[in-house]
């Protein structure tokens, strides 16, 4: 700790305080002795340019003491205080300005982990243990990001992961995590309690609509005592090498802020105290997910089951990836001092990173027509007892990045302010190399299709590359529910291709089920009998856990809902005009913005609706 006389910014006196800038110095009396500590520390940290402007005590006062509140939160929200934020960007400033390759020295080699055939006994084995284990899991959500790549107005969470039923994003995780938790107390003799936390990492900008979505919803049938939400806080911006902070270019008694990343989740689970009330809970398993993949429970059960049976620590859920596919790469790095890490390396650092060890080609396909590096999806499964101990020596902290925009060659300036960011996945770099981490890969079509781009950035996506949008978030969980059927037995059309928004795109038969009707891929086999097709141009919607299909044969559109007490069982012929899907153009603004980003709309023509909401047994036979 330096002490006052030593520092750079103030000189110590009896009885008082003065500092190196004369127009703090005037309002010092105007200041509470916090807000004076405040300043100080400022001060201390070359900072004295963001008192330049003060006025004379008795013109701006409130505005004043707003700021020091202000560096108060930005001080209290960072482990170790804006005193080591500021420390650390120097040094990110200085390695990016030396142009230091964070990979110097590290050697990249393919990791070891689970590779999964979906559907055979090995899959279903793995899911069986994992819906046993969901338990004794904790999810939580990442949801703080504004999504500006999406240029949807609202939160991406309350987006219809499809518009068949319009379940939306969270509503979808929501029903997921009961399904587990119903599933996973089935599963214990007499039928266990358990109620599976979820936490929200939410941000100034998506906290408040979150939470009215939860409320409106009823916490889309959860229990409210089960979610928490965790706001995150954005960081300070930096105006130069310096780490000299930024003020904001609208008010001048504001420091410009940023969001400083993903990564954060790990500081305010530590900082919650939540960790170790879980952990007295008997809670083995932390499940980190992101806003807008409508696949990603259908991965899930087997990559925690492979968590359980393999004993990882930490377990990063992947995907085939194309070599230079734009998805970062899962590999182990080993230095040339003997310490390794199992990392996600971005895709444009994983190619140079590879040539500049040997690999004279880069990143390439193997015999298996993948890089051999799986893709990273930024699902983690981590365990929670290391994780505490991990957390409880860093304090949460994890690795952070700096990317300024210079501007020019000199590195001297920046075009605009830039700021420290950190990654979730980036959560393993200060673990030792003796622990076990792995990763689990599923089929792409199974488990990742996130929502990210609007329609068109995602309409200029060179061919081959995955589109990333709404479009093809949800025509890829039409593809996924009916591929699955088809493992199961059933008999389902083929797609037809078709253009929305300047994206081909697959149109399956438009098949979607609650979460709670089939959690495995063993669920859906037990809900489907013989003899069951679906035509293309079909929609099917099952709500309800007890619903067997037997020999149904589908050629329109047929909703069926039951409640848990009534067992159904759909047999025959369903014809209709069904549900068809129209063009629309996402310019058009008269439509909502949700639907138009899809590039299409259901139109509702014809449908056969079965409800069962009393208790028994049921046949429909039409
Ligand atoms: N998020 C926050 O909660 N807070 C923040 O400050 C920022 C984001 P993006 P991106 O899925 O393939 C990630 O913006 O840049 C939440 C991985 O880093 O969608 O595409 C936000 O709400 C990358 O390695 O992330 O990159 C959202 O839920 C790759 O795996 C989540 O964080 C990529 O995702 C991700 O935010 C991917």
């Amino acid at each position: 700790m330096e002490s006052a006389g030593e520092n750079l910014g103030g000189l110590s006196i009896a009885g008082g305080w003065i500092s190196s800038s004369p127009n703090l110095d005037k309002n010092l009396g105007i200041l509470s002795a916090e807000e004076i500590a405040l300043a100080k520390m400022l001060l201390d940290k070359g900072q004295k340019h963001l008192f330049d402007h003060w006025p004379e005590p008795g013109v701006d006062d409130t505005r004043k003491k707003n700021f020091l509140h202000q560096v108060a939160r930005l001080n209290s929200s960072y482990p170790g205080g804006l005193v080591s934020y500021i420390q650390n960007a120097r040094k990110l400033l200085a390695d990016s300005k030396a142009g230091k390759n964070p990979y110097d020295g590290f050697t990249p080699s393919v990791p070891s982990g689970e590779i999964l055939t979906f559907g055979d006994e090995k899959f279903t084995l793995l899911e069986e243990t994992g819906v046993r284990e969901s338990r004794k899991a904790a999810f939580v959500l990442v949801a703080g990001g504004l999504g500006e790549r999406l240029g949807y107005k609202g939160i991406k969470l309350a987006l219809p992961s499809e518009t068949t039923t319009n379940r939306c994003f969270l509503q979808y995780y929501i029903e997921s995590i009961l399904a587990l938790q119903e599933a996973s107390c089935r599963t214990v003799q007499g039928h266990g309690e358990a109620e599976i936390p979820l936490v929200i990492m939410t941000s100034d900008d998506t906290h408040a609509p979150t939470l009215s979505l939860l409320e409106a919803n009823y916490y889309f049938g959860m229990k409210s005592s089960q979610v928490k939400l965790l706001k995150q806080e954005k960081v300070a911006c930096l105006n130069d090498n310096d780490a000299r902070l930024a003020l904001d270019p609208n008010d001048s008694y504001k420091i410009q802020t940023k969001p400083h990343g993903h990564g954060d989740v790990h500081t305010l689970l530590f900082s919650s105290g939540l960790l170790n009330l879980w952990h007295r809970a008997d809670i083995r398993w932390v499940l980190f997910f992101q806003d807008t993949n409508g696949l990603l429970f259908k991965g899930i059960p087997a990559s925690l089951g492979v968590s359980a049976t393999r004993g990882y620590q930490v377990n990063s859920l992947a995907v085939p990836r194309k070599a230079k596919e734009a998805m970062g790469g899962i590999a182990q790095l080993t230095h040339t001092d003997g310490t390794k890490m199992v990392i996600n390396v971005e895709y444009n650092q994983l190619g140079p990173l590879l040539r500049a060890t040997g690999h004279a080609d880069g990143d390439v396909n193997c015999e298996t027509g993948f890089s051999p590096f799986p893709g990273n999806i930024n699902q983690l499964i981590l365990e929670l007892e290391p994780y505490i101990q991990e957390l409880s020596k860093t304090r949460g902290a994890i690795a952070e990045f700096v990317n300024p925009k210079y501007k020019d060659s000199s590195k001297t300036s920046f075009k605009s302010s830039t700021r420290l960011e950190c990654m979730m996945q980036d959560y393993p770099k200060s673990l030792p190399a003796s622990a076990k981490i792995g990763f689990t890969v599923v089929d792409k079509w199974l488990a990742y299709a996130p929502v990210k781009n609007n329609p068109e950035d995602a309409s200029k996506v060179p061919k081959g590359n995955p589109y990333h949008s709404a479009t093809s978030g949800e025509m890829a969980v039409y593809r996924a529910n009916c591929l699955m059927l088809k493992k199961a037995g059933v008999l389902v059309a083929d797609p037809i291709i078709d253009i929305f928004n300047g994206q081909e795109v697959e149109v399956w038969p438009r098949v979607t089920w609650s979460p709670k009707w089939a959690s495995t891929f063993t669920d859906v086999i037990w809900k489907v009998g013989k003899g069951c097709s679906i035509s293309q141009r079909s929609t099917l919607v099952i709500n309800g856990q007890n619903i067997v299909l037997d020999g149904l044969r589908l050629d329109g559109t047929l909703v069926i809902t039951a409640n848990d007490q009534a067992d159904v069982k759909v047999t025959g012929h369903v014809q209709n005009k069904g549900w068809t899907i129209e063009h629309v153009d996402y310019k058009d603004n008269s439509i909502p913005q949700e639907i138009r980003i899809r590039g299409f709309k259901i139109y509702k023509i014809e449908q056969l609706e079965l409800n069962y909401m009393e208790s028994g047994k049921f046949q429909f036979k039409p």
